[in-house]
């Protein structure tokens, strides 16, 4: 059955003919309502019923749970959504999944689970019996059972729903390169109203019709929140259609005071948006795509916890705000809230349901689809188990000879000048080649800036309106990038990617990465648990490659500079989280190479993208990436024994620095014995009883020494090595510098200046630090040390006279003699 929309009138709502839905089809409607009195009982069974469940005995106090936790007031809106999308599934015979925005209202996925024996399979116990019935009932919010919202642990879930504002544009990614597949989406009004929310309704345009799969978007208006009324709830329609229209979407209204309202109203509107979503693809497949297509949006009001209880107290309570969580309050102390809940729990005549062995009639398991069809054994929502492996191309494709000319001699370490991530890009341009329909580039604009244009050599930027002229690197075909100025979407929308089994790449500017710092921590946790559960396999990770860092930001200035994201990620647990700083393009290659292929992880790449020395050969950075850190030998002057002092670099521009003092101390100072270590792999620092990259205490010794002083020059908050050093062998001998919130517009070097990394504050700690064990350096200490303040104050002054570096400066080269 579909209903034609009008082409003459976009700002129009599709008008559903309510009239012929009920003549034609009472049956399934009638079904539809039986159904959903099982699942809205089973909703506030769940809150509230720690025994009786099958309300066999009148109730009692010692009935109620005596925590009641959950939430009732969006449940039954979910239920009559998931009853309808079931129905929908079977006759179209359709790959779909659901993903619920509010996850507070899990009672409601749960319960739909449970019938469709979707959550049977997970755990064997939940029967379609007085027993297996009382154990779902009762696990609820139960110590060791399931938790108040969704998480990994209930099938066909790809997104939990706790922090709200997400589900809309994880969604989307789910629903790219996969073309076959729907993904049904409920958005509370709550929710609608986080940034997040409102910047994800465009993502249809960015997706391509012909290439991937659709979103149905269901827009839950029950008009409140926690405790206010929502914004949308208090829009008029014709406001909300003009704003929908506006967005690209074609609205149907399915408004109604009860479920017999409602009912008829979302069986066509679904059924019509199914239509329209096939018609607008099979338009973009016939190679004939509609221009702007109007994607349709069904906007549900619905009285928030229909079908609970009406009145208590002499307040209203279904409609209202006071339905969020938990409706009746206080039945297990309250005698007249024991007889409302038990007349609320009474109203589903359950008994008409169930048969005498406690297992829901024939007639309602019916109503849900079978096998893969269910929409909690949907494939797509088992990502790890369809994973696409990635195909990635050979690094030694890519590397760069670290010497001048061809050589790669280890003396000509330094050699030449190169941007990581100009590199970077050519690596990337193949790995699109090999992987056309699995991988892709999410980026908030940002993909030319940071000098991975190299990919747009073999690929474009997706956009599917109309596309101004000059902007040849866009396409609306088989576009792997996407750009939008909105962390928040590529955060979702690769999560949803990534859930579904594919695999893909979020560059971003280091300091504006933070906009996601709350998403990233979700999608840890989302981690964290899916490891716990043993039918979850692992996901590609979720791989940041975070460039435009800091260090080189003297331009833009202080609001550039923002390296937190690291603390962020060092909190997360140590199975999930990992932060790499490659000193230079070969080790950014063997890392992001090493992420691209790893499962389950949090990668933080961080990497510079302006030209910088290329320190170690291609073999070399592949060793020294394994290894997380090394020393490096041949720039040390330690002779591989008992140095005076430990020099760390860890960040591309910490390390130039690092090298920078070594080379100045090796030829100035020789007496003055360094050993330079590198290191790539930040948790390495970290014991190893804490992090699984951690070294243990006698590798760490064996490259920090025992007892020596230890300089690190760290590209981030000197807050996060402290925090990593803790409970190391003297852990007062290390000295650590790093961003310190200094320095706005100005030059490259008085970033360093500014913070306390600069070469030259290396050397002059250094000396300080050796100077009282080492008495030939100690002769010449104060002369040296006065030279270095005297050449800092002579840069100062050549900065304020020319407004950039000296040539010593930006001209220097590392030299092995
Ligand atoms: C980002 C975020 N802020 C605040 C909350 C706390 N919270 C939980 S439920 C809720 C109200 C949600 O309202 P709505 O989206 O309309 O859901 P529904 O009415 O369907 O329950 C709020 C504010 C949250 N979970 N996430
Ligand atoms: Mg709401």
């Amino acid at each position: 059955m579909a209903i034609e929309a009008s082409s003459l009138a976009p700002i129009q709502s599709v008008t559903i003919p309510v009239k012929d839905i009920r003549e034609q089809h009472g049956a399934e409607l009638n079904a539809l309502k039986k159904y959903q009195r099982v699942t809205d009982y089973l909703a506030a069974a769940q809150i509230y019923l720690k025994d009786n469940t099958l309300l066999a005995a009148p109730l009692k106090p010692e009935h109620i749970k005596d925590r009641l936790l959950g939430h009732w007031g969006t449940s039954p809106g979910i239920n009559m959504i998931y009853a309808h999308l079931n129905h929908l599934i079977k006759r179209y015979d359709l790959d779909m999944f659901l993903v619920t925005g509010p996850g507070h209202g899990a009672p409601a996925n749960l319960s739909n689970l449970y019938l469709e024996g979707s959550l049977r399979e997970y755990y064997p116990d939940l029967t379609f019996d007085r027993d297996g019935l009382h154990r779902f009932v009762r696990n609820f919010s139960w110590p060791g059972g399931f938790p108040s919202h969704l998480y990994p642990g209930v099938p066909g879930t790809i997104h939990e729903g706790g922090e709200l504002g997400y589900a809309l544009a994880t969604a989307f990614g789910a629903a790219m390169d996969n073309p076959g597949l729907i993904v049904a989406c409920i958005v509370g009004d709550g929710e609608a109203e986080t940034g997040p929310t409102a910047t994800a309704w465009h993502s249809y345009k960015f997706l391509d019709p012909a290439e991937s799969g659709a979103v149905l978007p269901i827009l839950h208006l029950n008009g409140y929140k926690i405790s206010n009324p929502t914004i949308y709830g208090t829009m008029s329609d014709e406001e909300l259609l003009q704003l929908f229209t506006g967005y690209g979407y074609r609205v149907v209204f399915v408004a109604g005071e009860d479920v017999d309202d409602l009912n008829p109203q979302l069986y066509g509107a679904m059924d019509w948006g199914y239509h329209e979503i096939r018609r607008i693809q099979r338009s973009a497949r016939s190679g004939q795509p509609i221009e702007k297509p109007q994607w349709p949006l069904i906007i549900m009001r619905s009285p928030k916890g229909m079908t609970g209880v009406k009145e208590m107290d002499g307040v209203p309570i279904t409609g209202t705000y006071r339905s969020h969580q938990i409706p009746v309050s206080n039945p297990k102390q309250n005698p007249e809230h024991l007889k409302l809940l038990e007349q609320w729990l009474h109203s589903y005549k359950i008994e008409e349901l169930f048969d005498q062995t406690g297992s829901p009639l024939p007639e309602i398991l019916d109503q849900c689809p079978t096998g893969d069809r269910r929409m909690g054994s949907n494939p797509h929502t088992y990502g790890g188990r369809i994973r696409h492996i990635p195909n990635l191309p050979e690094i030694n494709d890519f590397k760069v000879n670290v010497a001048h000319g061809l050589s790669t001699k280890p003396e000509e370490h330094g050699g030449c000048n190169v941007s990581s991530m100009e590199q970077l890009g050519t690596y990337l341009a193949a790995l699109i080649k090999r992987n056309t329909q699995t991988f892709r580039i999410f980026s908030p604009d940002e993909l030319e800036s940071n000098k991975l244009e190299h990919v747009l050599e073999v690929t474009k930027r997706d956009y599917q309106w109309p596309i101004p002229p000059f902007n040849n690197k866009l396409s609306s075909h088989n576009g792997r990038v996407i750009e939008v100025l909105s962390e928040h979407d590529c955060q979702a929308w690769l999560q949803g990617y990534l859930l579904t089994g594919r695999f893909g790449l979020f560059p971003s500017y280091e300091a504006f990465l933070n906009i996601i710092v709350s998403m990233l921590d979700q999608f840890a946790k989302f981690l964290k648990l899916s490891m716990e559960i043993p039918w979850r396999l692992p996901v590609s990770s979720l791989n940041y490659l975070v460039t435009s860092t800091l260090w080189r930001q003297e331009h833009n200035g202080f609001s550039h500079q923002n390296p937190a994201l690291i603390n962020t990620v060092l909190n997360k647990k140590a199975a999930v989280a990992r932060v790499y700083l490659p000193p230079d393009a070969n080790c950014l290659i063997s890392t992001v190479d090493h992420c691209l292929h790893s499962t389950n992880y949090v990668n933080l790449i961080i990497a510079n993208k302006q030209p910088m020395p290329q320190w170690l050969s291609m073999e070399e950075a592949i060793a020294h990436c394994r290894a997380g850190a090394s020393i490096w030998q041949w720039a040390s002057t330690d002779n591989g024994v008992d140095p005076d002092i430990v020099l760390v670099g860890v960040g591309d521009n910490p390390t130039l620095e690092v090298m920078a003092a070594a080379q100045t101390l090796r030829d100035e100072l020789p007496e003055l014995r360094i050993r330079v270590v590198n290191i790539t792999d930040l948790m390495v620092l970290e014991r190893e009883s804490e992090h699984p990259h951690g070294l243990d205490d006698q590798m760490f010794e064996a490259m920090f020494t025992h007892d020596r002083p230890v300089i690190i020059n760290f590209h981030g908050y000197t807050s996060a090595v402290k925090q990593l050093l803790f409970g190391r062998n003297h852990a007062n001998r290390f000295t650590i510098n790093g961003y310190r919130e200094e320095g706005t517009t100005t030059t490259p070097f008085d970033m360093n200046v500014r913070n306390g990394t600069s070469r030259y504050h290396l050397i002059m700690q250094a000396i300080r630090l050796v100077a009282a064990k080492n008495p030939r350096v100690a002769a010449r200490a104060s002369e040296r040390i006065h030279h270095y303040e005297y050449t800092l104050a002579a840069h100062r002054q050549y900065i304020q006279e020319n407004g950039v570096d000296p040539d010593e400066i930006t001209n220097w080269h590392w030299h092995s003699k």
